[in-house]
């Protein structure tokens, strides 16, 4: 299923020059409408892009990084005139200043075809009635769901994240088809769920449109056991507009990229060199269509690779796999390299833990400790002592294979980690702590 069959099967010959001729209109109008844009193309020699000849010349253009949407907060980087801005909408801002993404009438509408392209390659058709769990607000994410599937016909609850009993009276009472939320939530909501009693034929839940932060192939399959749903994920960015960037098809073998409005490439991200394609590293995206905020070159962190092979669902554009997290999620422990998607991936689906974890890093005598606090399902565990050493031990092993580092487990009681609405925040880093 296609919501813009042509575009998304588009033969790559054709696409490559659509992307040519509208990066040369982006650079143009960078260079045209945005200071900021005007002085790093004139000191990089770019110019206004009329001597671009093929897409690689991409790499001519200097990175757009997120220190250069904060000093040029609010709308630094605004390439139309205020009348012609109908939304704003920002990051969290977790730290510092929050991003400002700032949206014309036309790039409210094709952010709105980026996501029902991934609505509709997730399953959504007219009929669903789609329950959006994401915090509504400044987040690109709920309004950004909630207008694509519109444009599809699907009819739309907002029902924004918090109070799980009324979540899970809408399921039952308004024949709720697909959830919309992050991972984590539709984790907690799937527990709620089970927890709550009622049968699953109670509910019409066959969809989860799930995404904005990363969900390993285990924590996707509880999810859809719980529910008893099929999970795609998206992919997105308030720097890059909102979710829609890119999305699964139904090979869910890595996310389709809207190549028609987003310039994908990878780079190495210590020394921005371009890698060949499927190389692993920092994903670099330029945007093709948009006039609020156009960005040339941003800077990512998320680390992934990128496909241009055909993929069997018909989809021409280029796929991203699965993220591993952000840069700024990596931790370094003992020079080591760790994600906590790497940890997610041994933890779920081992027997008698529950899918929720923490990770505590301390400095201990100048040295980095890993402790990873996971919580069992069923407390009645706590009292079969053999059962639980082995299960520590095991855990612990297979920790140490993946991850090539010590670590300590804890087994936690059930229910006293914390669970997250929006996005899971699972790292206590407490190595600079006295
Ligand atoms: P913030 O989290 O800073 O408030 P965003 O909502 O813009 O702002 O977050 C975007 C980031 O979320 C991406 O850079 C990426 O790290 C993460 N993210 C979004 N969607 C996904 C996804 N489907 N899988 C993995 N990570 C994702
Ligand atoms: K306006
Ligand atoms: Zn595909």
């Amino acid at each position: 299923m296609f919501f813009q069959k042509e575009i998304e099967t588009m033969p790559r010959k054709e696409l490559e020059a659509l992307q040519l001729a509208k990066l040369k209109e982006t650079v143009a109008y960078c260079y045209n409408k945005v200071p900021f844009y005007h002085q790093k193309l004139t000191e990089a020699g770019v110019g206004d892009g009329s001597r671009i000849r093929q897409l690689s010349d991409v790499q001519y253009i200097p990175f757009t990084t997120k220190e250069d949407f904060r000093n040029n907060y609010p709308f630094g980087l605004n390439a139309a005139p205020m009348k012609d801005i109908v939304r704003i909408h920002a990051s969290s801002g977790t730290t510092g200043k929050p991003t400002v993404g700032v949206y014309t009438k036309k790039d409210i509408d094709v952010w709105s075809d980026c996501v029902a392209r991934v609505a509709v390659a997730g399953g959504v058709t007219d009929e669903d009635i789609i329950q959006i769990s994401f915090g509504y607000g400044l987040f690109t994410g709920a309004l950004g769901l909630h207008f694509g599937l519109e444009k599809i016909g699907a009819t739309v609850i907002p029902a924004s994240s918090g109070n799980t009993e009324k979540q899970m009276m809408m399921f039952r009472d308004f024949g709720v088809t697909g959830l919309v939320a992050t991972p984590s939530y539709a984790l907690y909501l799937s527990e709620a769920v089970k927890e709550a009693g009622y049968p699953l034929s109670d509910y019409s839940l066959r969809l989860g449109i799930l995404g904005s932060e990363p969900c390993t192939p285990e924590m996707r399959a509880q999810i859809e056991a719980n529910l008893g749903i099929y999970v795609s994920d998206n992919y997105g960015m308030t720097e890059l507009g909102g979710p829609g960037v890119s999305g699964d098809c139904p090979e869910r073998d890595g996310m389709h990229f809207a190549e028609d409005h987003f310039l994908p490439e990878i780079i190495d991200s210590a020394t921005g060199e371009r890698l060949r394609e499927g190389g692993k590293g920092e994903l670099v995206v330029t945007t093709l269509s948009r006039q609020g905020m156009p960005v040339l070159r941003y800077r990512t962190k998320d680390i992934t690779s990128i496909t241009y092979e055909p993929c069997p669902c018909g989809r021409t554009h280029a796929r991203m796999s699965k993220t591993a997290g952000r840069t700024d999620d990596m931790m370094i422990i003992k020079g080591v390299n760790v994600f906590p998607t790497q940890i997610e991936s041994v933890l779920v689906g081992m027997p008698y833990i529950g899918p929720h974890y923490q990770i505590v890093l301390r400095r201990v005598n100048f040295r980095d400790t890993l402790e990873i606090r996971v919580e069992l399902a069923d407390a009645e565990l706590l009292e079969r002592y053999q059962e639980l050493q082995e299960l520590q031990r095991s855990m612990h092993d297979r920790l140490k294979s993946v991850l090539g580092l010590e670590a300590k487990v804890t087994l936690v009681q059930p229910k006293t980690l914390e669970r997250f609405q929006g996005k899971a925040k699972r790292i206590l880093d407490l190595r600079n702590e006295p």
